[in-house]
């Protein structure tokens, strides 16, 4: 595969933070829309490291999770074939950029952002680091560098994908036209999948307070089906889609049980109208997740058998991305009014 600095397709970018285990909820959300998305555009797919550390983390745990989402990136159908697999850090025009889009993005436009007063709401205030403000500025960064033009991601996403189509309206405003304004592409069903134990929350790859929050992408399968046995629901019989706050932890199931079969949510509700009870439900939810975890997990296991792969393929996908990232950079500075580096 070749790729060049100029665009010859659309282009598709995204990422997933190494914050933790990857969840059927970033699978849905992100996931399974890139390994689909692949075949249409030129696509760049990133671990974002960057913004793991803009919470208290571990850094073997880290590395361990840098090296375990890009292997599940492949592991879930990434072609690197025709697709470019890296990792952020990697590529330094990432937090250069973001430097200058720091710049032209007024404080307000952060203060307002829903994720980060979550995130800091779980922290003692006094220790939020300023990282975690300017997170939606990084992933500005990692979207223009590319001149995307969609970003396919969870509909937890769309705020921060807002802020990054205001930001890059406002540099071209401000510099004259330099980055591609991207759109979201969000997925009709499963934008948002829910804790099992608390259906009214987002399913997050960093909750680990409960054993029973999420199923993860490498969770063997009585693990899962025993996570999905306890969801909780309600004291109902009825198995419908429903907006109801009460009915959200059914509704959650029927979700996940959609996005893992593609199937219209008439011929769901019409196959479990003869259940008895939401047992027989959540059985069936945990046979098709487990259906189609199992031949991930196991194309997981052959690509870490050996030890370097993913490290050589992560270093052919930085250059590869650096090719792109540079030429935006270049040009942004340009336009920004600095002198160009000597060589
Ligand atoms: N519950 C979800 N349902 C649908 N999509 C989801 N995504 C995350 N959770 C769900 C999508 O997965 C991608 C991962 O993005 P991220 O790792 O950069 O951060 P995030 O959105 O904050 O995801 P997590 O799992 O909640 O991570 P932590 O716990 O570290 O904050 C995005 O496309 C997201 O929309």
């Amino acid at each position: 595969m070749s790729v060049s600095s100029s665009k010859q397709r659309k282009r598709v970018f995204s990422g997933v933070q190494p914050s933790g285990s990857l969840t059927i909820g970033n699978y849905v959300g992100a996931l399974q829309q890139w390994t689909r998305e692949q075949h249409h555009y030129e696509s760049f797919f990133c671990v974002v490291d960057l913004h793991a550390i803009t919470v208290p983390y571990d850094p073997a745990e880290l590395r361990a999770k840098t090296r375990e989402v890009a292997a599940l990136y492949l592991a879930c159908g990434i072609d690197p074939a025709i697709s470019t697999v890296f990792v952020q850090s990697h590529v330094p025009a990432h937090s250069e950029l973001t430097w200058l889009l720091n710049c032209v993005t007024p404080l307000g436009w952060l203060n307002r952002m829903t994720q980060f007063k979550d995130k800091a709401a779980r922290q003692q205030a006094d220790s939020v680091a300023t990282g975690l403000l300017d997170y939606p500025v990084l992933m500005a960064a990692d979207i223009l560098l590319y001149q995307t033009d969609v970003v396919p991601v969870g509909g937890d996403q769309r705020q921060h994908l807002e802020l990054t189509r205001d930001i890059a309206q406002r540099f071209n405003n401000l510099f004259g036209e330099t980055f591609t304004v991207p759109e979201a592409m969000i997925p009709p069903s499963g934008a948002r999948i829910k804790g099992l134990d608390d259906p009214l929350a987002k399913m997050s790859k960093s909750l680990t307070e409960s054993e029973y929050h999420a199923v993860y992408l490498l969770d063997p399968p009585d693990r899962a089906s025993k996570k999905i046995m306890r969801a909780v629901t309600d004291s109902g019989r009825d198995i419908r889609f429903s907006d109801d706050p009460e009915k959200a932890g059914v509704n959650n199931l029927l979700e996940i049980y959609e996005a893992f079969t593609g199937e219209t949510r008439e011929a769901i509700e019409a196959h479990f109208a003869q259940a008895r009870g939401y047992g027989d439900l959540k059985k069936q939810v945990a046979e098709v997740v487990n259906a189609a975890l199992q031949p991930i997990q196991q194309r997981y296991r052959e690509l870490t058998s050996d030890g370097h792969f993913i490290d050589e393929l992560l270093a052919q996908g930085a250059q590869r991305a650096s090719l792109v990232a540079k030429a935006t950079f270049a040009r942004a500075r340009e336009n920004m009014g600095f002198l160009m580096p000597p060589d």
